[in-house]
């Protein structure tokens, strides 16, 4: 039998069966909690401070206080992926806001749960499917106001893209848009969203309530040093539809080609020419040292 993987909880390692927290923990009573899905590509692991950084604005934003330092953390990270010899790998790292009363009064909680799980990375799309682009359509679930439980913050609670993601398996499509409150497009229901129009590139802001990904930032950058223009604004439905190229970005899809929105062929319905030229560098700049934390020595 092979080896069970360890996951890290609060500072102990325990084979994955014997994982657990217990049933009166806020994070699973009430979503309470936050957390980062991360990757590491052959020992090193892409953009992990930026995912760090991210992790303590989100539990800032919940007042959940995190009992480790950032450095401590991504020791923790890489000595999870050493004692489970991964090269490359998912890593999911949770904070909950730790056992309390049935009561949702999160002061009850004196101890927060810090969790990292890692699992051998998941090829979640062939290279033929990557090519041949995903399909999306327009969810009537608009994405959460910025004023209430936007996804900004990079919480527990997902019932928000849940119910847009179940709208688009009944409708036969590979995911969902979301649009904000107004109708503007936010993002979908775990990746960001680009098009690209006569050359120039765009994304929503975060004003949409759609989350600031790491792989969005890193994309934005990545188009700019290429020597495309790169817009961050408000973009509408009909734009969207009628785009040259449209693509999404997130740790686990990390650059995917959009072919077909609401039924409407994007472009020609293959990747876009500027859509192959990222994926191909970002390829090459995951598995760069300089864009992570290496997690074995040379
Ligand atoms: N928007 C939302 C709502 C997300 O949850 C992204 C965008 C992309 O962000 P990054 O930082 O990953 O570029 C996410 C990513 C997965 C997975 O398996 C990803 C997320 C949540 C759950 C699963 O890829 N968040």
């Amino acid at each position: 039998m092979s080896k069970e993987p360890l996951v890290y909880i609060n500072g102990e390692y325990y084979p994955k069966s014997k994982a657990a927290v217990s049933v009166y923990d806020h994070g699973f009573l009430y979503g309470d909690g936050v957390f980062e899905g991360i990757r590491e590509y052959d020992g090193i692991i892409f953009m992990l401070r930026e995912h760090i950084d991210r992790l303590y604005d989100s539990a800032k934003a919940i007042m959940l206080e995190i009992p480790m330092t950032k450095e401590e953390i991504i020791n923790a990270v890489v000595e999870t992926l050493r004692r489970n010899e991964l090269r490359d790998a998912y890593i999911r790292l949770v904070v909950t806001r730790g056992v309390g009363d049935l009561g949702l009064d999160p002061r009850k909680c004196k101890n927060s749960n810090v969790i990292i799980i890692t699992e051998p990375a998941l090829t979640l799309y062939s290279k033929e499917a990557k090519l041949k682009g995903i399909s999306l359509i327009i969810s009537s679930v608009r994405r959460d106001r910025v004023d209430a439980t936007t996804h900004q913050i990079k919480s527990m609670n997902y019932l928000n893209s849940i119910l847009a993601k179940l709208e688009a398996i009944n409708a036969g499509a590979d995911d969902a848009v979301m649009l904000d409150d107004r109708g503007f497009v936010a993002e979908t229901t775990s990746t960001n969203i680009f098009i690209v129009k006569n050359g120039i590139i765009a994304t929503p802001p975060p004003t949409t309530g759609a989350l600031p990904g790491i792989t969005r930032a890193f994309v934005m950058r990545l188009a700019k040093r290429l020597g495309y223009h790169v817009e961050e604004r408000e973009i509408t439905p009909f734009e969207l539809i009628t785009a040259d190229e449209v693509f999404v970005t997130g740790t686990g899809a990390e650059i995917l080609p959009v072919t077909k929105i609401a039924g409407r062929t994007v472009g020609d319905g293959k990747a876009g020419k500027i859509t192959l030229r990222l994926m191909e560098r970002f390829e090459k700049e995951c598995r760069d040292p300089a864009n992570g934390v290496k997690v074995y020595p040379d």
